[in-house]
């Protein structure tokens, strides 16, 4: 079984800027503690980051598909700031049906007012906010023991 995770714009600085938000960590640490938590699970990963809106939903599509297909569990998905702006991510989520964590590092209902809302969190599974890189750990075994106990199939 497989397993997304997936990164939206910026979280390629992750490390480099910012460490009172977001650490001291960098993608690529974000990158081994998915695969350390996900492989034990039985679930091979697929890392991606892109600052590209179209590459994100081609990736939810591709992996909506794998669903349904019964060969991926979902997405652990931080969509960076396009969480707070994108009408077309919330409808390929909607529209491919993929199981999907929102996951932020920061606490965003800690930080600006225009980071409050979300287009993602209405077609999310759920939402993790505010526990650093180790909210995609903790995303990682909600999706196992979601699909493992046949939620909503
Ligand atoms: O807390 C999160 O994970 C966010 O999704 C991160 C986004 C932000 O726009 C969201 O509101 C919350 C920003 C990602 C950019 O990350 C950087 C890391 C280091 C230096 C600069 C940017």
């Amino acid at each position: 079984m497989k397993i997304l995770i997936l990164n939206g714009p910026n979280l390629n600085l992750l490390g480099t800027r910012e460490p009172e938000q977001y650490g001291h960590t960098s993608l690529a640490d974000v990158e081994a503690l998915c695969r350390a938590t996900a492989t034990p699970l039985g679930l091979e990963v697929h890392f991606v980051q892109s600052n590209h809106e179209g590459e994100l939903i081609d990736q939810i599509h591709a992996y909506g598909l794998l669903c349904q297909q019964g060969k991926a569990v979902g997405a652990v998905f931080n969509p960076g700031a396009f969480t707070h702006t994108s009408v077309a991510l919330h409808d390929a989520i909607k529209g491919t049906g993929l199981p999907v964590i929102e996951t932020h590092i920061s606490n965003v209902f800690a930080r600006e007012a225009f980071r409050h809302h979300s287009y993602v969190s209405p077609v999310a599974v759920g939402v993790m906010a505010g526990l650093g890189i180790q909210g995609y750990a903790l995303a990682i075994q909600a999706l196992a023991h979601r699909a493992s106990h046949k939620v909503g199939a």
